[in-house]
């Protein structure tokens, strides 16, 4: 795909979908030729878009970094996306299903970072050094495509499924050991699903780094006071109206949402 109006035609399909919260074919299936670049252009497109309508980016996303994600979505290499700040939901709101096509939940690590950060070559140190706050966090995705099926150039148009997200109020990073913490997904007080930090690449301060390193190919940094999602740590999980979501991670506290 080369031509800037192709990029136009595909924003305009994902756009309407979300707007019209009903779910289409992986953009794939019309345009077989598109590859990951061409992914990331129109996911380019749709984010000034949104910017042109005055919203405004508070972070970024990485997605597919666990084991357990990369299954569930039959897709197996880490992505990015962006996040805004008319997205973001107070720790305790709540969250309309209906607003949604077919909203899942994942527990995360969030990052708040209290200095830029840019790769090439960014470390786990450079990650922790620049970290203001560490968070347990929800991420609600809510893919545009059809039963959340798509391949690496879909689900990256479609700014890696992102819906909204909820941080808790964290902790200083100091003396955190991040590759080691127990992480459980509650829904209405029973566990739906449970792992451990390490499931995000081992740390999910890499996560953090391998995203600086990828902005850092389209010459962009992480600014300073930015939020990173560094991706789910365990398989996604369904949410009806009525559910209460309590994500709890080892030494980061929690975050919580409530589903109507
Ligand atoms: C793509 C987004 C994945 C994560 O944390 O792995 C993601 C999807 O699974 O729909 O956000
Ligand atoms: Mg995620």
């Amino acid at each position: 795909m080369s031509m800037a109006a192709d990029v136009a035609a595909i924003a305009d399909v994902l756009d309407r979908a979300r707007v019209a919260r009903v779910a289409i074919p992986r953009i794939t299936i019309d345009h077989p030729e598109l590859g990951i670049a061409d992914g990331y252009r129109v996911q380019k497109e749709l984010v000034r878009r949104r910017l042109a309508e005055g919203h405004s980016i508070i972070g970024y996303k990485m997605g597919l970094t666990s084991p357990q994600k990369m299954k569930q979505m039959g897709v197996e290499s880490p992505i990015y996306g962006v996040l805004f700040e008319s997205t973001r939901v107070e720790d305790g709101g709540r969250v309309a299903v209906a607003d949604h096509i077919h909203p899942m939940v994942e527990p995360e690590v969030a990052f708040v970072l209290a200095r830029a950060l840019h790769g090439p070559r960014c470390s786990v140190e450079s990650v922790l050094a620049a970290t203001a706050r560490l968070a347990a966090a929800i991420e609600i995705i809510d893919s545009r495509y059809e039963r959340y099926q798509f391949d690496l150039p879909s689900v990256i148009a479609d700014n890696t499924s992102a819906g909204r997200f909820v941080v808790g109020a964290g902790v200083a990073p100091a003396s955190v050991e991040l590759a080691s913490l127990g992480v459980v997904l509650e829904r209405n007080g029973e566990a739906a699903t449970a792992g451990t930090s390490a499931a995000v690449l081992g740390n999910p301060a890499l996560s953090v780094a391998m995203l600086a390193d990828l902005l850092a190919e389209g010459g962009a940094e992480l600014p300073a006071g930015s939020i990173v999602m560094s991706g789910g740590i365990t398989a996604a999980v369904a949410v009806s109206p009525g559910d209460h979501v309590v994500c709890r991670i080892d030494r980061l506290g929690t975050a919580a949402v409530r589903f109507d």
